[in-house]
């Protein structure tokens, strides 16, 4: 089973590391898909710290992707589907509800969010707030 997940993954946190994890589980390959910073400012998640580069080292680093795709446009999500062959499509419970067009396509699976942890709260904490 291949699996798919999207996201930022701004200054890596346990929060990404436990749902890369889980998304991994869920089948026996597992692409992890990051943002570019164009992409991000296009759907409004602005300030966003670490470089694409950085952002996907430390994917790369967490062991669990066998994969890294890059994502940098609204409605790549189903044209990667089909061409990587995928079975599952998992995100965070931030986002329940948003992807369901994609069963069209694959399985969706909202995995729960760690609470108590968050990009923007790193963020803030960075800049003594
Ligand atoms: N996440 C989590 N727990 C946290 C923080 C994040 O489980 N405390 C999950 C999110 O739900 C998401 C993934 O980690 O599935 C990456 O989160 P972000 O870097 O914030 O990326 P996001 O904006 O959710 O990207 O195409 C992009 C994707 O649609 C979503």
């Amino acid at each position: 089973m291949k699996v798919i997940t999207y996201g930022t993954f701004d200054l890596f946190h346990e929060g990404h590391v436990r749902l890369l994890r889980r998304a991994k589980a869920l089948g026996d390959h597992l692409t992890v898909g990051v943002t570019t910073e164009n992409y991000d400012d296009a759907r409004g998640k602005l300030n966003v710290q670490q470089t694409l580069m950085e952002r996907i080292k430390n994917v790369q680093d967490s062991g669990l992707a066998d994969q890294v795709i890059i994502e940098e446009y609204e409605g790549q999500k189903v044209n990667d589907l089909q061409k990587y062959s995928i079975d599952v499509f998992a995100i965070g419970s931030d986002w329940a509800g948003k992807f369901d067009y994609l069963k069209d396509y694959c399985q969706v699976v909202y995995l729960e969010r760690t609470e108590g942890i968050s990009s923007t709260a790193l963020r803030a904490a960075n800049h003594g707030i």
